[in-house]
Protein backbone atom coordinates (compact mmCIF):
# COMPACT_ATOMS: atom_id res chain seq x y z
CA UNK A 1 0.00 0.00 0.00
CA UNK A 2 1.39 3.47 -0.83
CA UNK A 3 2.10 5.71 2.16
CA UNK A 4 -0.72 7.95 3.40
CA UNK A 5 -0.24 11.69 3.38
CA UNK A 6 -0.33 13.01 6.91
CA UNK A 7 -3.47 15.09 7.42
CA UNK A 8 -6.60 15.14 9.57
CA UNK A 9 -8.59 13.07 7.09
CA UNK A 10 -6.04 10.23 7.05
CA UNK A 11 -5.21 10.26 10.75
CA UNK A 12 -7.10 7.20 11.97
CA UNK A 13 -6.01 5.16 8.97
CA UNK A 14 -2.41 6.14 9.72
CA UNK A 15 -2.81 4.95 13.29
CA UNK A 16 -4.06 1.59 12.11
CA UNK A 17 -1.81 1.07 9.09
CA UNK A 18 1.78 1.26 10.35
CA UNK A 19 3.73 -1.94 10.96
CA UNK A 20 4.44 -0.59 14.44
CA UNK A 21 1.50 1.34 15.88
CA UNK A 22 1.79 5.08 15.48
CA UNK A 23 0.36 7.23 18.26
CA UNK A 24 -1.84 10.01 16.93
CA UNK A 25 -3.38 13.06 18.59
CA UNK A 26 -6.97 12.40 19.66
CA UNK A 27 -7.45 15.81 21.28
CA UNK A 28 -9.45 18.66 19.79
CA UNK A 29 -7.64 21.06 17.50
CA UNK A 30 -8.43 24.11 15.37
CA UNK A 31 -11.10 26.51 16.56
CA UNK A 32 -11.95 24.22 19.51
CA UNK A 33 -8.78 25.22 21.38
CA UNK A 34 -7.05 28.46 22.37
CA UNK A 35 -3.61 29.28 21.08
CA UNK A 36 -2.01 30.35 24.35
CA UNK A 37 1.55 29.97 23.05
CA UNK A 38 3.06 31.81 20.10
CA UNK A 39 6.39 30.26 19.20
CA UNK A 40 9.05 32.04 17.12
CA UNK A 41 11.46 29.73 15.31
CA UNK A 42 9.70 26.46 14.50
CA UNK A 43 12.61 24.17 13.65
CA UNK A 44 13.48 20.59 14.55
CA UNK A 45 14.35 21.36 18.16
CA UNK A 46 11.09 23.14 18.98
CA UNK A 47 9.08 20.39 17.32
CA UNK A 48 10.95 17.69 19.31
CA UNK A 49 10.93 19.55 22.64
CA UNK A 50 8.38 22.20 23.73
CA UNK A 51 5.81 21.02 21.20
CA UNK A 52 6.15 17.42 22.44
CA UNK A 53 5.54 18.51 26.04
CA UNK A 54 2.50 20.54 24.94
CA UNK A 55 1.26 17.60 22.85
CA UNK A 56 1.37 15.40 25.96
CA UNK A 57 -0.46 18.05 27.99
CA UNK A 58 -3.23 18.16 25.40
CA UNK A 59 -3.33 14.41 24.89
CA UNK A 60 -3.14 13.20 28.48
CA UNK A 61 -4.24 16.13 30.61
CA UNK A 62 -7.01 17.80 28.66
CA UNK A 63 -5.18 21.13 28.31
CA UNK A 64 -6.98 23.28 25.73
CA UNK A 65 -5.67 26.81 26.38
CA UNK A 66 -2.11 26.38 25.22
CA UNK A 67 -2.08 25.14 21.65
CA UNK A 68 0.78 26.65 19.66
CA UNK A 69 0.77 29.19 16.86
CA UNK A 70 4.11 28.84 15.06
CA UNK A 71 5.87 31.89 13.68
CA UNK A 72 8.70 32.09 11.14
CA UNK A 73 10.63 35.34 10.82
CA UNK A 74 13.26 34.31 8.28
CA UNK A 75 12.77 33.98 4.51
CA UNK A 76 13.85 30.31 4.72
CA UNK A 77 10.93 29.63 7.08
CA UNK A 78 8.61 29.53 4.07
CA UNK A 79 9.62 25.87 3.72
CA UNK A 80 8.26 25.10 7.20
CA UNK A 81 5.11 27.12 6.49
CA UNK A 82 4.45 25.05 3.36
CA UNK A 83 5.30 21.70 4.92
CA UNK A 84 3.02 22.27 7.89
CA UNK A 85 0.23 23.79 5.82
CA UNK A 86 0.21 20.71 3.57
CA UNK A 87 -0.63 18.49 6.55
CA UNK A 88 -2.97 20.51 8.76
CA UNK A 89 0.06 21.62 10.83
CA UNK A 90 0.73 18.12 12.14
CA UNK A 91 4.05 16.29 11.87
CA UNK A 92 5.67 13.06 12.97
CA UNK A 93 8.31 12.73 15.68
CA UNK A 94 10.56 9.71 15.20
CA UNK A 95 12.51 8.68 18.30
CA UNK A 96 15.50 6.48 17.54
CA UNK A 97 17.86 4.48 19.71
CA UNK A 98 19.38 1.01 19.89
CA UNK A 99 15.97 -0.15 21.14
CA UNK A 100 14.35 0.75 17.83
CA UNK A 101 12.36 3.48 16.21
CA UNK A 102 9.13 4.85 17.64
CA UNK A 103 6.91 7.32 15.76
CA UNK A 104 4.12 9.56 16.97
CA UNK A 105 2.14 12.34 15.37
CA UNK A 106 2.07 15.73 17.10
CA UNK A 107 -0.93 18.00 16.67
CA UNK A 108 -0.42 20.85 19.13
CA UNK A 109 0.79 23.31 16.50
CA UNK A 110 -2.56 24.69 15.51
CA UNK A 111 -1.56 27.35 13.00
CA UNK A 112 1.49 29.04 11.49
CA UNK A 113 2.28 32.63 10.56
CA UNK A 114 5.08 33.47 8.16
CA UNK A 115 6.12 37.00 9.10
CA UNK A 116 7.51 38.11 5.70
CA UNK A 117 3.98 37.53 4.31
CA UNK A 118 2.29 39.67 6.93
CA UNK A 119 4.24 41.16 9.81
CA UNK A 120 1.23 42.93 11.25
CA UNK A 121 -0.60 39.59 11.62
CA UNK A 122 2.21 38.33 13.84
CA UNK A 123 2.06 41.40 16.07
CA UNK A 124 -1.73 41.15 16.29
CA UNK A 125 -1.47 37.47 17.22
CA UNK A 126 0.99 38.17 20.04
CA UNK A 127 -1.17 41.03 21.26
CA UNK A 128 -4.30 38.82 21.28
CA UNK A 129 -5.72 38.24 24.80
CA UNK A 130 -5.47 34.43 24.35
CA UNK A 131 -1.68 34.64 23.98
CA UNK A 132 -0.08 34.12 27.36
CA UNK A 133 3.38 32.91 26.39
CA UNK A 134 5.67 33.84 23.52
CA UNK A 135 8.40 31.22 23.34
CA UNK A 136 11.62 31.47 21.38
CA UNK A 137 14.10 29.24 19.61
CA UNK A 138 15.85 31.92 17.62
CA UNK A 139 19.44 30.65 18.14
CA UNK A 140 22.05 32.45 20.16
CA UNK A 141 22.66 35.04 17.43
CA UNK A 142 18.98 36.06 17.46
CA UNK A 143 19.51 37.84 20.80
CA UNK A 144 21.90 40.58 19.58
CA UNK A 145 23.80 40.10 22.81
CA UNK A 146 27.27 41.57 23.14
CA UNK A 147 29.41 39.03 25.05
CA UNK A 148 31.87 41.69 26.08
CA UNK A 149 29.62 44.47 27.37
CA UNK A 150 26.64 42.19 28.13
CA UNK A 151 24.45 44.79 26.45
CA UNK A 152 22.13 44.83 23.44
CA UNK A 153 23.96 45.42 20.16
CA UNK A 154 21.87 48.54 19.68
CA UNK A 155 24.04 49.76 16.81
CA UNK A 156 23.35 46.63 14.75
CA UNK A 157 21.57 47.58 11.50
CA UNK A 158 18.66 45.17 12.20
CA UNK A 159 18.09 46.66 15.65
CA UNK A 160 18.49 50.18 14.27
CA UNK A 161 15.83 49.39 11.67
CA UNK A 162 13.42 48.10 14.31
CA UNK A 163 14.05 51.06 16.61
CA UNK A 164 12.80 53.46 13.96
CA UNK A 165 9.12 54.13 14.86
CA UNK A 166 8.27 54.09 11.13
CA UNK A 167 8.97 50.35 11.15
CA UNK A 168 6.93 49.48 14.24
CA UNK A 169 4.39 47.41 12.30
CA UNK A 170 6.99 45.83 10.00
CA UNK A 171 9.88 44.83 12.27
CA UNK A 172 12.69 42.42 11.38
CA UNK A 173 13.97 41.15 14.71
CA UNK A 174 12.34 39.20 17.50
CA UNK A 175 12.68 42.24 19.76
CA UNK A 176 10.90 44.44 17.24
CA UNK A 177 7.94 42.03 17.25
CA UNK A 178 7.92 41.53 21.01
CA UNK A 179 8.07 45.25 21.63
CA UNK A 180 5.31 46.15 19.15
CA UNK A 181 2.98 43.49 20.59
CA UNK A 182 3.74 44.40 24.21
CA UNK A 183 3.22 48.12 23.53
CA UNK A 184 -0.19 47.23 22.14
CA UNK A 185 -1.06 45.08 25.16
CA UNK A 186 0.06 47.88 27.45
CA UNK A 187 -2.21 50.30 25.65
CA UNK A 188 -5.13 47.86 25.83
CA UNK A 189 -4.68 47.19 29.54
CA UNK A 190 -3.71 43.52 29.06
CA UNK A 191 -1.02 41.67 30.98
CA UNK A 192 2.30 41.21 29.21
CA UNK A 193 2.84 37.68 27.91
CA UNK A 194 5.65 35.64 29.39
CA UNK A 195 8.68 35.56 27.10
CA UNK A 196 10.05 32.03 27.36
CA UNK A 197 13.48 31.50 25.82
CA UNK A 198 14.25 27.92 24.80
CA UNK A 199 17.72 28.69 23.46
CA UNK A 200 21.06 27.40 24.67
CA UNK A 201 22.33 30.39 26.60
CA UNK A 202 23.36 30.75 30.20
CA UNK A 203 20.62 32.82 31.92
CA UNK A 204 18.59 32.80 28.73
CA UNK A 205 15.57 34.35 30.44
CA UNK A 206 17.53 37.13 32.14
CA UNK A 207 19.34 37.95 28.90
CA UNK A 208 16.05 38.07 27.00
CA UNK A 209 14.65 40.40 29.64
CA UNK A 210 17.68 42.67 29.55
CA UNK A 211 17.78 42.82 25.73
CA UNK A 212 14.05 43.53 25.44
CA UNK A 213 14.03 46.13 28.21
CA UNK A 214 17.00 47.87 26.59
CA UNK A 215 15.19 47.88 23.26
CA UNK A 216 11.97 49.14 24.83
CA UNK A 217 13.77 51.92 26.73
CA UNK A 218 15.09 53.24 23.43
CA UNK A 219 11.54 53.25 22.04
CA UNK A 220 9.30 54.22 24.94
CA UNK A 221 10.47 54.31 28.59
CA UNK A 222 6.91 53.94 29.86
CA UNK A 223 6.44 50.62 28.07
CA UNK A 224 9.91 49.58 29.25
CA UNK A 225 8.97 50.26 32.86
CA UNK A 226 5.75 48.29 32.53
CA UNK A 227 7.70 45.34 31.11
CA UNK A 228 10.18 45.55 34.01
CA UNK A 229 7.38 45.60 36.53
CA UNK A 230 4.92 43.11 35.10
CA UNK A 231 6.88 41.01 32.59
CA UNK A 232 8.21 37.49 33.16
CA UNK A 233 11.20 35.87 31.53
CA UNK A 234 11.86 32.43 33.02
CA UNK A 235 15.38 31.04 32.78
CA UNK A 236 15.53 27.50 31.47
CA UNK A 237 17.76 24.61 30.55
CA UNK A 238 16.50 22.80 27.48
CA UNK A 239 17.82 19.50 26.17
CA UNK A 240 17.10 17.07 23.37
CA UNK A 241 19.51 16.19 20.57
CA UNK A 242 17.64 16.80 17.34
CA UNK A 243 19.49 16.30 14.05
CA UNK A 244 18.39 17.84 10.78
CA UNK A 245 15.84 15.72 8.94
CA UNK A 246 17.31 13.94 5.90
CA UNK A 247 15.56 12.60 2.78
CA UNK A 248 16.39 9.10 4.08
CA UNK A 249 14.40 9.83 7.26
CA UNK A 250 11.31 10.72 5.24
CA UNK A 251 11.72 7.60 3.15
CA UNK A 252 12.10 5.37 6.22
CA UNK A 253 8.92 6.86 7.69
CA UNK A 254 7.05 6.13 4.48
CA UNK A 255 8.46 2.58 4.26
CA UNK A 256 8.14 1.58 7.91
CA UNK A 257 5.16 3.50 9.22
CA UNK A 258 3.33 4.20 5.97
CA UNK A 259 3.31 7.97 6.57
CA UNK A 260 4.07 10.56 3.95
CA UNK A 261 5.27 13.55 5.95
CA UNK A 262 6.81 16.61 4.24
CA UNK A 263 9.02 17.32 7.26
CA UNK A 264 9.16 14.81 10.13
CA UNK A 265 11.55 15.25 13.06
CA UNK A 266 14.12 12.67 14.13
CA UNK A 267 15.32 12.76 17.72
CA UNK A 268 16.66 10.71 20.63
CA UNK A 269 14.43 9.27 23.39
CA UNK A 270 16.05 11.52 26.05
CA UNK A 271 14.51 14.90 26.78
CA UNK A 272 14.86 17.35 29.65
CA UNK A 273 13.60 20.79 30.52
CA UNK A 274 14.27 22.64 33.75
CA UNK A 275 12.45 25.96 33.93
CA UNK A 276 12.15 28.71 36.48
CA UNK A 277 8.60 29.12 37.75
CA UNK A 278 8.21 32.72 36.63
CA UNK A 279 5.17 33.45 34.45
CA UNK A 280 3.30 36.74 34.12
CA UNK A 281 -0.15 35.42 33.30
CA UNK A 282 -0.42 31.71 34.09
CA UNK A 283 1.15 28.65 32.52
CA UNK A 284 0.28 25.10 31.55
CA UNK A 285 0.85 22.43 34.23
CA UNK A 286 4.20 21.51 32.71
CA UNK A 287 5.22 19.42 35.72
CA UNK A 288 2.51 16.87 34.81
CA UNK A 289 4.54 15.84 31.77
CA UNK A 290 7.94 15.59 33.41
CA UNK A 291 9.20 19.18 33.17
CA UNK A 292 11.21 20.27 36.21
CA UNK A 293 9.52 23.56 37.14
CA UNK A 294 11.77 25.12 39.76
CA UNK A 295 11.18 28.08 42.10
CA UNK A 296 14.85 28.78 42.75
CA UNK A 297 16.53 30.67 39.92
CA UNK A 298 20.01 29.62 41.12
CA UNK A 299 19.07 25.98 40.75
CA UNK A 300 18.05 26.61 37.14
CA UNK A 301 21.30 28.44 36.46
CA UNK A 302 23.25 25.47 37.78
CA UNK A 303 21.41 23.06 35.50
CA UNK A 304 22.07 25.42 32.60
CA UNK A 305 25.77 25.53 33.43
CA UNK A 306 26.05 21.74 33.55
CA UNK A 307 24.25 21.26 30.28
CA UNK A 308 25.83 24.04 28.25
CA UNK A 309 29.36 23.27 29.34
CA UNK A 310 29.19 19.48 29.34
CA UNK A 311 26.77 18.64 26.54
CA UNK A 312 27.07 21.58 24.18
CA UNK A 313 30.77 22.11 25.00
CA UNK A 314 31.49 18.48 24.16
CA UNK A 315 29.47 18.76 20.99
CA UNK A 316 31.76 21.62 20.01
CA UNK A 317 34.77 19.45 20.88
CA UNK A 318 33.49 16.76 18.55
CA UNK A 319 32.17 19.18 15.91
CA UNK A 320 34.92 21.56 14.78
CA UNK A 321 37.89 19.19 15.10
CA UNK A 322 35.74 16.32 13.83
CA UNK A 323 34.74 18.14 10.68
CA UNK A 324 38.35 19.25 10.06
CA UNK A 325 39.44 15.62 10.40
CA UNK A 326 36.92 14.63 7.71
CA UNK A 327 34.12 13.03 9.74
CA UNK A 328 30.45 13.64 8.95
CA UNK A 329 28.44 12.52 12.01
CA UNK A 330 28.80 12.83 15.79
CA UNK A 331 28.69 9.06 16.42
CA UNK A 332 31.50 8.52 13.88
CA UNK A 333 33.72 10.91 15.78
CA UNK A 334 32.84 9.06 19.00
CA UNK A 335 33.90 5.78 17.39
CA UNK A 336 37.41 7.18 17.00
CA UNK A 337 39.31 6.16 20.17
CA UNK A 338 41.34 9.39 20.24
CA UNK A 339 38.28 11.61 20.18
CA UNK A 340 36.47 9.35 22.62
CA UNK A 341 39.24 9.80 25.18
CA UNK A 342 39.69 13.47 24.39
CA UNK A 343 36.09 14.44 24.99
CA UNK A 344 35.87 12.41 28.20
CA UNK A 345 39.07 13.94 29.56
CA UNK A 346 37.98 17.44 28.58
CA UNK A 347 34.75 17.01 30.54
CA UNK A 348 36.43 15.40 33.54
CA UNK A 349 39.63 17.41 33.83
CA UNK A 350 38.71 20.84 32.52
CA UNK A 351 34.94 21.38 32.62
CA UNK A 352 33.85 19.50 35.74
CA UNK A 353 36.04 21.50 38.17
CA UNK A 354 34.12 24.69 37.38
CA UNK A 355 30.69 23.16 37.87
CA UNK A 356 28.58 23.57 41.00
CA UNK A 357 27.21 20.54 42.82
CA UNK A 358 23.51 20.03 42.20
CA UNK A 359 21.70 17.96 44.85
CA UNK A 360 20.55 14.72 43.26
CA UNK A 361 22.81 15.04 40.19
CA UNK A 362 25.87 12.85 39.90
CA UNK A 363 28.17 14.59 37.41
CA UNK A 364 30.03 11.41 36.46
CA UNK A 365 26.77 9.64 35.67
CA UNK A 366 25.67 12.70 33.69
CA UNK A 367 28.93 12.54 31.68
CA UNK A 368 28.50 8.82 31.08
CA UNK A 369 24.97 9.37 29.80
CA UNK A 370 26.32 12.04 27.47
CA UNK A 371 28.93 9.65 26.09
CA UNK A 372 26.10 7.19 25.34
CA UNK A 373 23.89 9.84 23.77
CA UNK A 374 26.71 11.13 21.55
CA UNK A 375 27.41 7.54 20.46
CA UNK A 376 23.81 6.84 19.36
CA UNK A 377 24.36 5.79 15.72
CA UNK A 378 20.70 5.69 14.81
CA UNK A 379 19.98 9.43 14.84
CA UNK A 380 22.81 10.35 12.43
CA UNK A 381 23.51 13.74 14.02
CA UNK A 382 25.34 15.85 11.45
CA UNK A 383 28.57 17.70 12.26
CA UNK A 384 27.57 20.67 10.06
CA UNK A 385 24.53 21.06 12.33
CA UNK A 386 26.76 21.15 15.40
CA UNK A 387 29.08 23.65 13.67
CA UNK A 388 26.27 25.92 12.46
CA UNK A 389 26.31 29.52 13.79
CA UNK A 390 29.40 28.90 15.86
CA UNK A 391 29.95 32.55 16.66
CA UNK A 392 26.82 32.33 18.81
CA UNK A 393 27.81 29.00 20.37
CA UNK A 394 31.50 29.04 21.26
CA UNK A 395 31.12 32.09 23.55
CA UNK A 396 28.40 30.16 25.44
CA UNK A 397 29.70 26.59 25.32
CA UNK A 398 33.50 26.79 25.53
CA UNK A 399 34.67 30.25 26.57
CA UNK A 400 32.97 30.30 30.01
CA UNK A 401 34.85 27.12 31.00
CA UNK A 402 38.09 28.71 29.81
CA UNK A 403 37.35 31.94 31.69
CA UNK A 404 36.78 30.01 34.94
CA UNK A 405 39.93 27.96 34.41
CA UNK A 406 41.83 31.23 33.98
CA UNK A 407 40.51 32.60 37.31
CA UNK A 408 41.48 29.52 39.29
CA UNK A 409 44.61 28.77 37.28
CA UNK A 410 43.10 25.40 36.36
CA UNK A 411 43.83 23.20 33.32
CA UNK A 412 42.56 24.53 29.98
CA UNK A 413 44.70 22.94 27.24
CA UNK A 414 41.93 20.79 25.78
CA UNK A 415 39.45 23.64 25.78
CA UNK A 416 42.05 25.75 23.94
CA UNK A 417 42.44 22.95 21.40
CA UNK A 418 38.69 23.18 20.70
CA UNK A 419 38.83 26.97 20.35
CA UNK A 420 41.86 26.62 18.06
CA UNK A 421 39.98 24.06 15.96
CA UNK A 422 37.11 26.54 15.54
CA UNK A 423 39.54 29.29 14.53
CA UNK A 424 40.89 26.91 11.89
CA UNK A 425 37.39 25.75 10.92
CA UNK A 426 36.25 29.26 9.94
CA UNK A 427 38.62 29.10 6.94
CA UNK A 428 36.27 26.50 5.44
CA UNK A 429 38.84 23.88 4.37
CA UNK A 430 39.39 20.54 6.13
CA UNK A 431 42.66 18.73 6.81
CA UNK A 432 42.38 16.91 3.48
CA UNK A 433 42.11 20.20 1.57
CA UNK A 434 38.38 19.71 1.01
CA UNK A 435 36.32 22.92 1.19
CA UNK A 436 33.10 23.06 3.24
CA UNK A 437 30.48 25.72 3.85
CA UNK A 438 30.86 27.85 6.97
CA UNK A 439 27.32 28.73 7.94
CA UNK A 440 27.57 31.66 10.33
CA UNK A 441 26.03 35.13 10.35
CA UNK A 442 29.52 36.55 11.00
CA UNK A 443 31.29 34.46 8.37
CA UNK A 444 32.83 37.33 6.41
CA UNK A 445 34.34 39.06 9.41
CA UNK A 446 35.55 35.74 10.84
CA UNK A 447 37.23 34.68 7.62
CA UNK A 448 38.90 38.06 7.10
CA UNK A 449 40.31 37.95 10.63
CA UNK A 450 41.37 34.30 10.32
CA UNK A 451 43.23 35.09 7.10
CA UNK A 452 44.91 38.15 8.58
CA UNK A 453 45.90 36.30 11.77
CA UNK A 454 47.16 32.96 10.44
CA UNK A 455 48.21 31.03 13.53
CA UNK A 456 48.13 34.16 15.67
CA UNK A 457 44.75 34.30 17.49
CA UNK A 458 44.95 38.05 18.22
CA UNK A 459 42.96 39.08 15.14
CA UNK A 460 39.99 36.81 15.87
CA UNK A 461 40.14 37.56 19.59
CA UNK A 462 39.86 41.27 18.79
CA UNK A 463 36.16 40.77 17.90
CA UNK A 464 34.74 42.46 20.95
CA UNK A 465 31.17 41.28 20.63
CA UNK A 466 32.38 37.67 20.99
CA UNK A 467 35.27 37.68 23.44
CA UNK A 468 35.65 39.37 26.81
CA UNK A 469 38.80 41.23 27.90
CA UNK A 470 39.41 38.53 30.52
CA UNK A 471 40.20 36.15 27.65
CA UNK A 472 41.88 38.60 25.29
CA UNK A 473 44.37 39.73 27.90
CA UNK A 474 45.32 36.44 29.53
CA UNK A 475 48.88 35.34 28.59
CA UNK A 476 48.41 31.67 29.54
CA UNK A 477 45.28 31.37 27.42
CA UNK A 478 46.91 33.15 24.46
CA UNK A 479 49.94 30.89 24.69
CA UNK A 480 47.92 27.64 24.80
CA UNK A 481 45.64 28.80 22.02
CA UNK A 482 48.55 29.82 19.79
CA UNK A 483 50.32 26.49 20.38
CA UNK A 484 47.18 24.53 19.46
CA UNK A 485 46.63 26.68 16.36
CA UNK A 486 50.22 26.11 15.23
CA UNK A 487 50.06 22.36 15.80
CA UNK A 488 46.74 21.98 13.99
CA UNK A 489 48.02 24.07 11.05
CA UNK A 490 51.21 22.04 10.84
CA UNK A 491 50.07 18.47 11.56
CA UNK A 492 46.25 18.42 11.23
CA UNK A 493 43.74 17.36 13.88
CA UNK A 494 44.34 13.63 14.12
CA UNK A 495 48.11 13.94 14.56
CA UNK A 496 47.73 16.75 17.08
CA UNK A 497 45.04 15.08 19.19
CA UNK A 498 47.36 12.59 21.00
CA UNK A 499 49.25 15.55 22.48
CA UNK A 500 46.01 16.50 24.25
CA UNK A 501 45.27 13.09 25.74
CA UNK A 502 46.82 11.64 28.89
C1 LIG B 1 24.22 21.32 19.79
C2 LIG B 1 22.81 21.45 20.31
O1 LIG B 1 23.88 22.98 18.18
C3 LIG B 1 24.68 22.50 18.98
O2 LIG B 1 25.81 22.90 19.11
O3 LIG B 1 25.10 21.12 20.84
O4 LIG B 1 21.91 21.70 19.29
C4 LIG B 1 22.39 20.21 21.10
O5 LIG B 1 22.16 19.12 20.26
C5 LIG B 1 21.16 20.49 21.92
O6 LIG B 1 21.39 21.61 22.72
C6 LIG B 1 20.82 19.29 22.78
O7 LIG B 1 19.96 19.64 23.76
Amino acid sequence: MPPLKLNTKNLSQIAAAGASRVRIPTYRRGAAVKEGIVHIGVGGFHRAHLAVYVDQLMQKHGVTDYAICGVGLQPFDSAMRDALASQDHMYTVIERSAKGSFAHVVGCINSYLFAPDNREAVIAKMAHPDTRIVSLTITESGYYYNENTHELQSGHPDIQFDLDPVNETSPRTTFGFLYAALARRHQQGLMPFTVMSCDNMQKNGSITRHMLESFARLRNPEVAEWITEKGAFPNAMVDRITPQTSPADKQALADNQGIEDAWPVVTEPFMQWVIEDDFSDGRPPFEKVGVQVVKDVHAVEQFEKHKLRLLNGSHSALGYPGQLAGFSYVHEVMENPLFHKFVWQMMQEEVKPSLPEIPGVNIDEYCNTLMERFSNPTIMDQLPRICLNASGKIPQFIMPSIAEAIWVNGPLRRLCFVAAAWFRYVNGVDDHGKPFKVDDPMVEELQAKARAGGTNPAELLSIKSLFGDDLRNDPRFIKELTTAMELIARDGILKTLPKYID
